[in-house]
């Protein structure tokens, strides 16, 4: 018999109570796989993380890709995801919720009832096109989102083709930006939020709330390292609001959580890059552990 060398520091006769465990606030989120980690369900995770949230995630449809392109895109179809999302809800149950690619119109439908008769708060991200140019929601599935998913969303935040594709109208101003929020308010989602990434001008993002305005602007970080944008945004207001933030302030530091993954996004892939999902939101009391002070790894 060979003798093994224990080198961990534990006592045989110790026995560590724990007590009762705290129960930390849940964030789910039903969205595609994106294997290179950007995007998808795989950003998700990382930014419910990032704010203290406890992430569970049911995928729709796997993806393959990489930074360079996506090559392939399956969808999972709704009776599995629907029995991912009841089996996982029984158990755990979530405070916030957020969609991203659902692929096809069944899989939407099937989200937007379970979805209706339950208290928990869904950001729905309406994933069209990816990254990289293809589609990653049908026609049909747009229609659904539309007509399906608005009315029983908290939030849903297009960027500008989601908000021409959802509203109907062009979108490429400020003023585009609030006409198209309004028309897709009155299709049934309380809260609008239009993302202006890809305006012209400066990054401004208005949100429609029940009819109200209100803008959230930042600066623009050069950088080819924008991949999975979206889903980073829409996850960490997400995880805030299972931490019991107010919507709008919830956007707020979302937004400026966002812009710092942008600026400090890290060297991997040979195209269009990751966000630093280690970030420190400026002016939050997150705290960014194994990174230096501006989120990056030493
Ligand atoms: O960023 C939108 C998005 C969402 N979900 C998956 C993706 C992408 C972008 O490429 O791949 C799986």
């Amino acid at each position: 018999m060979r003798h093994f060398r224990d080198v961990g520091t534990a006592r045989a006769d110790v026995v560590i109570d724990c007590g009762v465990p705290p129960a930390p606030p849940v964030a789910l989120t039903i969205a595609g796989s994106d294997p290179s980690g950007g995007a998808g369900l795989q950003a998700d995770l990382k930014t419910f993380h990032r704010f203290g949230a406890f992430g569970l995630a049911v995928p729709t449809l796997v993806t393959v890709q990489n930074t360079c392109g996506l090559r392939e895109s399956h969808s999972l179809g709704p009776k599995l995801v629907l029995a991912q999302l009841e089996c996982v809800q029984e158990d755990i149950p979530a405070a916030a919720a957020k969609t991203g690619a659902f692929g096809e119109a069944g899989t939407v439908e099937a989200v937007a009832d379970w979805v209706k008769d339950r208290e928990i708060p869904l950001v729905v991200d309406p994933v069209i096109i990816s990254t990289h140019g293809q589609r990653l929601a049908s026609e049909s599935a747009v229609d659904a989102i539309r007509e399906r998913l608005l009315p029983v969303c908290r939030l849903v935040t297009p960027n500008l083709a989601e908000a021409a594709a959802l509203s109907g109208t062009a979108v490429d101003s400020l003023r585009g930006m609030g006409r198209a929020a309004e028309r897709i308010g009155r299709l049934g989602a309380p809260n609008v939020l239009v993302k202006g990434g890809h305006l012209d001008a400066e990054p401004i993002d208005l949100l429609w709330a029940d009819g109200e305005v209100l803008t959230y602007s930042a600066v623009r970080v050069d950088t080819a390292g924008t991949h999975g944008t979206g889903c980073t945004y829409s996850a960490a207001i997400t995880a805030l609001l299972a931490l019991g933030e107010a919507l709008p302030d919830a956007i707020a530091t979302a937004k400026r959580f966002v812009t710092e993954a942008i600026r400090t996004a890290p060297r991997l892939g040979r195209g269009n890059r990751p966000l630093n999902h280690h970030a420190r939101a400026p002016g939050s009391s997150l705290k960014t552990l194994g990174a230096s002070e501006d989120g990056r790894h030493a």
